[in-house]
């Protein structure tokens, strides 16, 4: 159904702005693997490969591209490059009102958004497009900022094009926020460009919504349920605008931004009600990955840490090549691909260029999310030069990560804010969730096991364990690590969890040292201790060695992702075979 023309105008707000319209660089055109390199072993009928959508455009295939500079948006640009577009990046408002198709990525907080929009007169070039019904694809905060205004460190004006104030999710309803993860749709109305949804999840990471309402009916082409339905995609004539991230949302992602870029591709075909209902559990595979002896950049993978072959040369336990892993991963249908990079802590990441490399090159071919971590800190460098972490972290959002885990650092600032109960706003993990969300920033935990004969003997929190101790003790504590498990340090995983989701963490990934390499299963204990105590995402992770200890983790925890890395590395047992098992098990996951 074609859509009545545009009747409201924009509201422009009067905000001062320090951020500046930055054009972010193009990546590296030289590519370590090529589309259609992945070898597809391994390959089940129910996980479809993602390069059958790969579509040649002809002519005058350029796609104009509104980034502000406020975050990452090189995902983006790999996915439409992927389809196989050129690039034309935005300078002037006046290249907006030129474009034949205007992509919009919006990244960062409203209100920033919103100042750089305005004060460079965006913000009334958009509103000018949009009321033309010229080509438009807003993604994410490209969607909420079409909407009257966000309560997101607001209210804040927006552009007033849709009836609406985005507002924050209500986590008091047993949902944790951020919305983190692959959710379901239900399609609304006919948009053209969700054609292939079918029954496929898509990604979604954000801590506020659209809500739908009698006023802004017209315009919504799908929601989603969480917690309650929220707007996920609206449509109006060549307008669209989608809550999700298309380019982070694989196969399915890709056909939609495909339908988009490619209108002439689509078929006559009615979207369908597909059998996904609600935010599917992740698998995610993890790449530790580090530089061996010779030098060279490889995957390794440690038994309780410690990642030396047990030979007289001693050397680094090699697995792989990392973008050939996190590739073959991408196919297999993992829902997001991790690296740590395990010697960060004493390396300096911004030295380690191979490791920005290697995701600038796992970005171009992979569209589902990726996480880096390893020696997000301040760093002084030999020659005097100081770096602050969130230098650090924004050189790897701009290589392509999506989200960025700090280990060691996190620890530190959790044990300074338990002894002062003052958030200085300076820790790293502070600073960088406040310019890039919360949502983009992840904790990773390295736990060890402390038994105990009484939970009063420490004065952390202490668990009734299911399986005794060595000498039967029925308690233990977790003692947080520094240094890759190195060092141990007087706080508990408990207390930790707490601090650093005040203190600004969006996710965390739970790792256990004791069960790490092990294959005897995750430390459901832990699991459910850390899962029940804080309200944002927990990734388990550390000793999975079998497709059942996933269905373990998720139905006796509430962990929303599992996380593996030998069980995968070594072709014990495949990301695909894990997702049918969980299926089979009644437990919703992304196909
Ligand atoms: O402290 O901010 O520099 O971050 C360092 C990061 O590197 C942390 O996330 C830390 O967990 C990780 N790390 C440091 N040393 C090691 C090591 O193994 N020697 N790897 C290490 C941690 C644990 C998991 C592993 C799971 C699953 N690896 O990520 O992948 O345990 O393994 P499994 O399925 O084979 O059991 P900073």
């Amino acid at each position: 159904m074609e859509a009545p023309p545009f009747s409201s105008s924009c509201s422009s707000s009067p905000l001062s702005s320090t951020a500046r319209l930055l054009s972010s660089s193009s990546p590296s055109s030289s590519l370590l693997f090529r589309r259609n390199s992945f070898s597809k072993t391994h390959y089940s009928a129910k996980f479809k490969s993602p390069r059958n959508l790969s579509v040649r455009a002809s002519g005058d295939s350029v796609v104009t591209l509104l980034d502000y500079g406020a975050g990452n948006v090189r995902s983006v640009r790999n996915a439409i490059r992927y389809l196989g577009f050129d690039i034309k990046d935005v300078q002037t408002p006046e290249d907006i009102l030129k474009a034949d198709r205007l992509v919009f990525p919006g990244v960062g907080a409203f209100a920033a958004a919103m100042d750089v929009l305005n004060k460079n007169g965006m913000a009334e070039a958009l509103c000018s497009y949009i009321e033309k019904d010229r080509p438009f694809l807003g993604i994410c905060l490209g969607l909420q900022l079409l909407f009257e205004s966000s309560e997101e460190n607001g209210p804040v004006n927006g552009l007033g094009l849709i009836p609406g104030v985005v507002g924050r999710f209500d986590s008091s309803n047993g949902f944790r926020v951020p919305h983190i993860g692959w959710n379901a749709l239900q399609i609304k109305n006919d948009s053209e460009i969700l054609d292939d949804i079918g029954n496929h999840h898509v990604y979604f990471v954000h801590s506020y919504r659209a809500m739908p309402s009698d006023d802004n009916k017209e315009w919504i082409s799908s929601t989603c349920n969480y917690g309650d339905n929220f707007i996920a995609s609206i449509r109006r004539g060549n307008v669209h605008a989608v809550q999700f991230h298309p380019e982070k949302s694989g196969d399915v992602g890709l056909s939609i931004l495909r339908r988009f870029l490619y209108p002439k591709s689509t078929t006559t075909k009615k979207p369908t009600e597909g059998k996904a209902s609600k935010l599917a559990k992740r698998v995610i595979a993890c790449l530790d990955v580090r530089a061996n002896d010779k030098g060279d950049l490889v995957v390794t993978k440690g038994d309780q840490y410690d990642v030396r072959e047990h030979t007289e040369e001693n050397e680094v336990r090699n697995l792989g090549k990392p973008v050939e892993l996190a590739g073959q991963y991408y196919i297999d249908g993992a829902d997001e691909v991790s690296f740590l990079n395990i010697t960060g802590f004493r390396d300096f990441p911004l030295g380690d260029l191979p490791m920005l490399q290697v995701l600038r090159y796992t970005s171009e071919n992979v569209f589902v999310p990726l996480t880096v971590g390893g020696g997000i800190r301040d760093f002084t460098d030999a020659n005097g030069r100081h770096y602050t972490s969130l230098e650090v972290a924004s050189e790897y959002f701009r290589s392509g990560a999506d989200k960025i885990s700090i280990g060691s650092d996190a620890v530190y600032a959790a044990e300074e804010y338990l002894r002062t109960g003052v958030k200085t706003g300076k820790t790293s993990l502070e600073q960088i969730s406040r310019v890039y969300g919360n949502q983009a920033v992840v904790v990773s935990i390295d736990p060890r096991r402390v038994y105990l004969k009484n939970p009063n003997d420490v004065e952390f929190k202490a668990v009734k364990l299911k399986n005794p101790g060595p000498n039967g003790e029925e308690y233990a504590w977790y003692q947080c690590t520094v240094n890759g498990g190195r060092e141990g340090r007087p706080i508990g995983a408990y207390e930790l969890a707490k601090a650093v989701e005040e203190l600004g963490a969006g996710e965390i990934l739970l790792n256990c040292i004791d069960c790490d390499g092990q294959g005897k299963g995750f430390d459901i204990d832990l699991i459910k201790l850390i899962s029940d105590a804080v309200s944002i995402p927990v990734i388990a992770s550390s000793g999975a060695g079998a497709v059942e200890h996933f269905t373990e983790v998720f139905m006796k925890t509430n962990a929303s992702a599992a996380l593996a890395a030998g069980i995968f590395h070594r072709k014990e047992v495949t990301v695909q075979s894990v997702k049918e098992h969980l299926l089979k098990e009644g437990i919703e996951v992304r196909i």
